[in-house]
This record gives C-alpha cells, structure tokens and sequence, in this order.
C-alpha cells in the first residue's frame, strides 16, 4: 500500500505524522470517504466541493486547489492499482504546540490520502435487511459543531456506535436535541410511507450524505415524492420501509427498529428497486483512473 502525504508517497509502515498534529490531538480537521468502482470514482467532485466547505466552516486552508486534490485522489489510486477501493481523505490543521490554538500550526495543514480495499456489511445484511436501535447518544447540536462539518472530532458518533455495539447491534439511530430522528452513526436514513420517501433536513443535525443527494436525485427522476421533513421515533415504527445510505454502506434496508417489526420484515420493494438503481449508476458514472 502507497499513502500520499503532502505530495509524497510512502509504504504503510512508513507513513507517519508528528505527534504534535492537531489531527491527532483535537480532532482539528476535516475528512472524506469516497468509493471507486470499477477504476471509475464515483461522484468524486461532490465529496471534494464537500471537503472544501467543512475547511471553509473551521477555518482550515487546504493547501491545494479542488483541481489539484482530484488529480492527488486518481494518482493514489493508480499507484495502489485498484480497482474497486475506499478512499480517505484526511486534511489536519498540521503541527502545533500542546495548546488548542491553531495559529501555532504554523506550516501548512496536512494531506493524507489513503486507498484500502472497501469493508462491506455482510452480504446477509442486503439480503435479509438489518436490525438497528435508538442510542441514548443525542446527535451533536448544529449551534455547537455542525454535523454538517465532516470534521476529524468523530467521538459523538462512536460513542452512539459503542452504545449500539453494547446492545448487540450494528448500526443506531441518533435523534437530535428535540427528540427527532437526526441520522444513524454513519450512514443518513429515510422511511417509505405510501410509495413516498422521507429523510430527516439537512438543517436538523444531519450530514448532508452524498449518498442520500444521489437516492434523492433518483426518486425524483422517477418521479417517487421525496419530503426532507422532520421524522418521529413513532413514524419510523409505523412506516412501510426503511433503509440507510452512505459511502461505504451504500443502500442498506432496515427491517427491524427498537424492537418494531418495518413494514413486511424483509427489504421493501422501493428499497429494492432504489438499491438496484444506484448500482447502476455507479457502473456508469464517475471519473476514470
Ligand atoms: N452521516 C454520517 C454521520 C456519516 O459519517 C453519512 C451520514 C453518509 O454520507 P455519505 O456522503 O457517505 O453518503 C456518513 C458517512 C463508517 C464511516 O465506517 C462512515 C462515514 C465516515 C467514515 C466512516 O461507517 N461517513
């Protein structure tokens, strides 16, 4: 495996940053996953634009142009020479001192770009749809940090994962403040209710899931109503499908929530038929490497 740092490749063993990076010691920073399928990366300029607005949110120069970061992203994956990969993209404020202020990070921020292989869900999952609960874990607030910000400081997520984890489950959903259903820890969530899809806004302590805008995108091509609508505990239970989006999951149906049984107990049709789509569009779409 090559990671990229700052414009250099090194080995895995070899590629290390500075204690002292305020990536490492306050989660200063920002990141993005991204998926390539087939040698083609899959809305690449999105996940880029996303990156540069996170930056823009704290603060943080990325020392290199939306241009320039592309062309980082294609030739990392050239040099790992795969086909089918995740990608991180991690920018940090760079090297400071042991004090929380950033004007001592006094170099440029740091890159990190890192090509894997992707880790899936278990195949099962997709077939049979999956189990989830509600964590006691309240999504961040967006007046104290926006989850809109794809920032380094995860902690409010994994602390809602450990709890799903504690219950033996995979994945949980996260209300906000008011009660509401905000997002799961890393995937956003919409419900089916008479051949309609529902998702939380993006204004209630949600991320903006790249993911999510391509299941919209697709609904309303095919003319499904979509409503970016606040979303109850109540109307999860009583709704006809469920199903989860991100990066790395892609879409994933739920069946069962806090104990409920969704709809039929197995993946719904819109489901389906909105999982068959997307596949296709990751088959055709993209930027070539
Ligand atoms: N909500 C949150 C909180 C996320 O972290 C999504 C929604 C989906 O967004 P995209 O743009 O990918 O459709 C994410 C995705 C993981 C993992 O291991 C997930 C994410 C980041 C890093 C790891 O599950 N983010």
């Amino acid at each position: 495996m090559k990671v990229y740092i700052n414009g250099k490749f090194y080995a895995k063993e070899e590629a290390k940053i500075s204690v002292f990076d305020h990536g490492l010691l306050y989660g200063d920073g920002v990141f993005e996953g991204i998926r390539s399928y087939n040698r083609l990366v899959f809305k690449l300029k999105e996940h880029i634009d996303r990156l540069f607005e996170s930056a823009q949110s704290i603060m943080l120069d990325i020392p290199l142009s939306k241009e320039q970061l592309i062309k980082a992203v294609i030739q990392t994956l050239k040099e790992n020479n795969l086909d089918d990969a995740y990608i991180r993209v991690v920018v940090t404020r760079g090297e400071g001192d042991l004090g929380l202020d950033p004007r001592k990070c006094k170099g440029n921020a740091t890159v990190i770009i890192i090509a894997d292989r992707i880790v899936l869900y278990p195949q099962k999952f997709y077939k049979n749809g999956l189990e989830i609960i509600t964590v006691p874990t309240v999504r961040n607030l967006p007046e104290a940090l926006n989850p809109q910000i794809k920032s380094l400081n995860y902690l409010n997520n994994i602390l809602a994962k450990i709890e799903a984890i504690n219950a033996g489950y995979e994945e949980a959903i996260m209300l906000d403040a008011l009660g509401y259903v905000a997002e799961c820890t890393g995937d956003n969530i919409f419900i089916v209710k008479r051949q309609q899809l529902y998702t939380p806004p993006q204004c209630m302590g949600t991320l903006r899931g790249i993911t999510r805008d391509v299941v919209l995108e697709i609904a309303r091509k095919n003319k499904i109503p979509v409503h970016e609508h606040v979303i109850t505990r109540h109307e999860v239970y009583i709704s006809d499908e469920c199903f989860l989006t991100g990066t790395a999951a892609e879409i994933i149906p739920v069946v069962k929530v806090d104990g409920r049984r969704i709809g039929t107990g197995r993946p719904g049709k819109l489901t389906l038929y909105l999982m068959k789509k997307f596949r296709e569009l990751t088959k055709k779409e993209g930027i070539r490497y």
